[in-house]
């Protein structure tokens, strides 16, 4: 009888909580009719104080080395809650690589996981897997980097994987796509140079070059960010998640795709902006390496500034857009180019760019690189002093926009890091250290999964979320 009662009881109680949920709904309905496609009525909160664009979302980190972290660190400044998953006593090999203090975590590290929370598991371990379904059932995103077939080989196949958890986007970088070289292992300058951007990079007269700029690895990072909300958003329609992939070498020819165009443009005659051809130079049957060349349709060079001969810097980035033309021969003492036929319109100028470039260069080396901007920006010419990394680290104006920040690390110290780099104005940055290797275990398991302390005392004296013990295995 009593059982009934309070069977009554609970039953009345969901009733009611039906009925509030159904009243929510039809408010939802109406203010949502009122603003229009669905979307709540917008928030009266101020600017920036509306939670962080990514709040709610929760992402299972299995990425390592450089292009998932750059991935997972981008959501994490936008407010996802980041578990990055690491193996116990090792950690992302990154930890200890390029050292620069002992006994550190190295920059390599601390730069590319910032914001996130370090869990380690041994994913081959019974308990460690148990503790990785439980951590699938309740994210949002399973975002992994690993060799092709590694992911699969711990048993978290998609469809293990969806099977747990309909909802989950399992997000994936791999050197290449679909096809003869899909099983092979890659790192950056592998995809930068599959990726058709080192044949295009250097001079003509050198072999192909690759960038310091990360393309391979923290561009295809970018990329798979973008599929990650994509799928998050399409998500909200469907109630299901989805495979998300990024090969590195697409996402560097996505890059590179100006080169592509040129490819293309080859079959119909000589690159004309390309100063090859002002030179004389025949073209062959695939695009060339175009040293400073603008790669645009406004033709520009690297010039020598003042101080050149010291400093390996001191050189400026000068584009000759045509519409500034007369503003350009005006400052360098060239007055009579504005009106001679040779120089006055793009087209005669296009033979004529090495003549014209060393001429502007005669004019940049009476200057600093900063002399030169100053007085071009004034006329609406468009240049670019070359910045060095120091000169960066000590740009103030970059501090100001958090481009660059300082954050505080408990066994390193002080360190600069690059924050997010794209600024939402209603979802502020957050820009946090990197975890010690494991430092969130004990908390993502209680507070995130709800073991207890006994339970994580079983699963610790277990082996699968520590290193095995050396001392041990030596007796
Ligand atoms: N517990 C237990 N095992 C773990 C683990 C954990 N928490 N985390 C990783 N492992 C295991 C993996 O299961 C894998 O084991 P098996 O090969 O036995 O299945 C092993 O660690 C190593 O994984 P990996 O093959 O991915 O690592 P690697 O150092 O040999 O290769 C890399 C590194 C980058 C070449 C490769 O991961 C790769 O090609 N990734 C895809 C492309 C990519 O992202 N490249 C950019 C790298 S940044 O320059």
């Amino acid at each position: 009888m009593a059982n009934k009662k309070q069977k009554n009881g609970k039953a009345s109680k969901v009733r009611a909580a039906a009925k509030k949920s159904a009243r929510k709904v039809v408010k939802l309905a109406s203010s949502t009719k009122a603003n229009g496609n669905g979307l709540p009525k917008p928030s009266s909160k101020p600017y920036g104080q509306a939670g962080l664009a990514l709040q709610g979302v929760r992402i299972l980190d299995f990425t390592h080395v450089q292009s998932g972290p750059t991935c997972t660190q981008l959501l994490a400044y936008m407010g996802a809650d980041v578990i990055k998953v690491e193996r116990p006593g090792a950690g992302d090999i990154t930890r200890g690589q390029l050292r620069d203090v002992p006994n550190a975590d190295s920059l390599y590290f601390t730069m590319l996981n910032g914001t996130k929370r370090s869990i380690t598991i041994d994913s081959k371990h019974p308990k460690g897997m148990d503790i990785l379904n439980r951590l699938i059932k309740i994210c949002d995103v399973l975002v992994e980097n690993f060799a092709p077939g590694a992911l699969d080989r711990m048993g978290l196949t998609w469809e293990y994987v969806h099977k747990l958890n309909p909802r989950m986007i399992v997000a994936s970088v791999k050197g290449f796509g679909p096809g003869p070289y899909e099983d092979c292992k890659v790192y950056e300058n592998v995809a930068q140079c599959a990726g058709g951007a080192a044949s295009t990079t250097g001079f003509r007269e050198g072999p192909p070059l690759v960038t310091g700029a990360q393309i391979g690895d923290s561009g295809t990072g970018l990329h798979l960010a973008l599929g990650i909300v994509s799928a998050l958003y399409q998500r909200n329609r469907t109630g299901r998640g989805q495979k998300v992939l990024c090969a590195m070498q697409d996402g560097v020819l996505n890059l590179a795709r100006v080169k592509l165009r040129d490819q293309q443009r080859l079959a119909h005659g000589p690159l004309t902006e390309y100063s090859q051809f002002g030179e004389g130079v025949p073209f062959g049957k695939a695009v060339p390496r175009a040293g400073n060349d603008s790669g645009g349709g406004q033709p520009a060079w690297l010039l020598k500034c003042k101080g050149w001969e010291s400093d390996p810097d001191a050189y400026i980035y000068f584009i000759t857009q045509a519409p500034v033309w007369g503003a350009i021969c005006d400052l360098i003492g060239e007055p009579t180019w504005k009106t001679d036929p040779d120089y006055a319109t793009p087209k005669a100028r296009l033979p004529r760019l090495k003549k014209i470039f060393a001429r502007i260069e005669d004019w940049t080396m009476t200057k600093t690189k900063f002399e030169v901007m100053d007085i071009c920006n004034a006329v609406d010419i468009p240049v670019g002093p070359i910045l060095s990394m120091k000169e960066i680290a000590e740009d103030e104006s970059l501090r100001k926009t958090g481009t660059v920040v300082e954050v505080d690390h408990p066994t390193r110290g002080k360190y600069l890091t690059v924050g997010n780099p794209i600024k939402l104005s209603d979802s502020p940055a957050k820009v946090e250290r990197s975890p010690l290797l494991g430092e969130h275990t004990d908390e993502v398991l209680s507070k995130v999964l709800g073991y207890s302390a006994s339970q994580i005392a079983e699963i610790k004296a277990s082996g699968a979320i520590t290193a095995p013990d050396k001392s041990k295995a030596a007796a």
